[in-house]
This record gives C-alpha cells, structure tokens and sequence, in this order.
C-alpha cells in the first residue's frame, strides 16, 4: 500500500500536532490530475496535489497544509511534496509528460539560499528539468519581494519551467504576469465558473489568450467541470485545461475521461463548422 494512504492512527490531543509526525514519516502522498490539450485532447501532464491519510482530518491539501502551518512544519511538508511531485515524475509518468508541482516561494527558503533546493533531486533523479513545472502560488505578493522574484528567475536559468497558479486571484495579477513571464498561465476556476454564462468572463478568457499568444505563454484553464465551460473555453481558444470534467485526482497518472475526449472530438465539429 502506498505511504500516503496507510490509515494511521492520529495522536490524541490536537489534531494539528499530529501533522509534523505525518510529515516526518513521509505520509504523505501526491494525487495527480491530469492537464489537457484541448486541441489534441491529449494529456500533457500532471499537477501534483498534496494529500495526508485517506481518512484522516488532512486527506485535503487545504487542512493538511494549515495544519502544518499552525505547528510550524509547513517548510518541511513543501519541500516533501515536491520531492514527492519529482519521484512520481521519475518513477510513474512517460518522457515528454510535465509535472506541475506547487511552489510557495515563501515555503522554500531554500529558493534564497542556495538555489532550488530540488535541483540536486532532479539531477539525482534524472529527471529533465524543462519537463518540470513549478506553479507560483497566487497567494505571494512577488511585486513586494524582488528578491523572490529573482529567486524565481533563477529557477527559469535552471531549465525549469513556470506557471502562474490561479491567474485573476490573490496576486495573481498582470503586474505579477509581467514579473514572472511564465510558461504557463492557470486561469483560475472563478473565472471558469463564468464562463459558460457570462459573456464578461469569456472577454477576460479571450484577452489572457491574446496575452498568452503575444507573451509566449500557454493558457490552462482550471476547473473545468461542465461540458458547457469546455465548449465556451475552446471557442474562446483556450488550448489547455484542468479541471474535474477532464479528470479527477487520483493516486495514478489517469488518461483523459473518456466522455471529455468525445466532447472536445464534437467541439472540434462545430467550432470547424
Ligand atoms: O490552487 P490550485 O489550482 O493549485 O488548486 C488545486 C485544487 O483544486 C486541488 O485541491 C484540486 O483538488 C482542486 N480542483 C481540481 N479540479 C477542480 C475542479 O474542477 N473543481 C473544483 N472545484 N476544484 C478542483
Ligand atoms: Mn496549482
């Protein structure tokens, strides 16, 4: 059985204490979810998602990663998790196939220090590092760290490549678009939700399109869940997606859902009419 989804015992007392022992025994485990071409419809990667015990109260990243905050591990279960992200790349998934991996530059002191400390793992692992993309959180102001965003660019000198998590949230914003001049730009899912009924939002989609082309940017939507959203983000010329309707996380590198692969075959059809 994997580590991640041995169901532990937690410790009695505060349930957040029992998150640093998770850490420090590694189990912890990475769920994938695949990323879309919408042209091809084919898988051209995988974002890889921090899960704790199934189970257990940090089986979702979001407890999991607040509960390691509160108990002062948060820099250790980072830096597993994308050690974790790297093995899977290495052990599960085909040459050519990118990992997407979360980096918080704020989580990875290391980005300051001496450099991306997955460098080393990377190599160790053979794992080239343009198949590597690292997801900058939206919750990081980069504009008023510079030396974050240097930290950032050095990772790009490194061969690795850039996303931009959740573009239209938090600091996600074209200051920092501008700052970070990613590979990847991740619409984020408030702006997915729109887009099927509000002719606003498929503006917003159109002009990050528009950006991405002009800037050398591939936009992936997030959060793509109804067939709807899927037709809506293709007429706007979205050329990649994420999202529940494509395919859910999993402890596997899953194929496309086969039902989204008929819908992007007729979307095809009648965008091509
Ligand atoms: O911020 P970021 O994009 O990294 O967040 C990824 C989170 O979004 C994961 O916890 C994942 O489970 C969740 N997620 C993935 N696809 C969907 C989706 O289609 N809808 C919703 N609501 N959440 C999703
Ligand atoms: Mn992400």
């Amino acid at each position: 059985m994997a580590k991640g989804t041995a169901t532990s015992r937690e410790p009695a007392g505060d349930p957040a204490s029992g998150v640093c022992q998770l850490v420090s025994r590694h189990a912890v485990t990475v769920y994938l979810q695949p990323i879309v071409d919408l042209v091809l419809g084919r898988v051209i990667g995988y974002e890889a998602l921090a899960r704790g015990p199934a189970g257990g109260p940090f089986y979702e990243a979001p407890s999991l990663l607040r509960g390691a905050q509160v108990s002062g591990c948060r820099q250790e279960l980072e830096r597993l998790c994308r050690f974790l992200a790297l093995e899977v790349k290495a052990t599960r998934l085909g040459p050519g196939e990118l990992i997407f991996v979360n980096l918080d530059p704020r989580y990875a002191s290391c980005l300051l220090t001496t450099g991306c400390d997955t460098c080393a793992q990377a190599d160790r692992l053979e794992v080239p590092r343009g198949e590597v993309v690292y997801e900058l959180s939206e919750r990081v102001d980069l504009a008023a760290n510079p030396s974050l965003v240097a930290a950032v660019e050095r990772c790009r000198e490194d061969g690795y490549l850039l996303a931009l998590d959740d573009v239209g949230a938090g600091y996600s914003g074209l200051h920092t678009v501008l700052l970070v001049r990613p590979h990847f730009l991740k619409i984020d899912g408030s702006i997915t939700l729109r887009v099927a009924h509000d002719a606003n939002a498929r503006s917003v989609v159109r002009a990050l399109v528009s950006l991405g082309r002009e800037t050398g940017s591939r936009v992936v939507a997030e959060h793509v869940e109804t067939p709807e959203q899927l037709l809506a983000l293709r007429e706007c010329g979205v050329e990649y997606g994420q999202g529940f309707l494509l395919g859910r996380p999993g402890p596997e590198p899953e194929s496309l859902n086969p039902q989204a692969l008929v819908l992007l075959r007729n979307a095809d059809r009648v965008l091509h009419r």
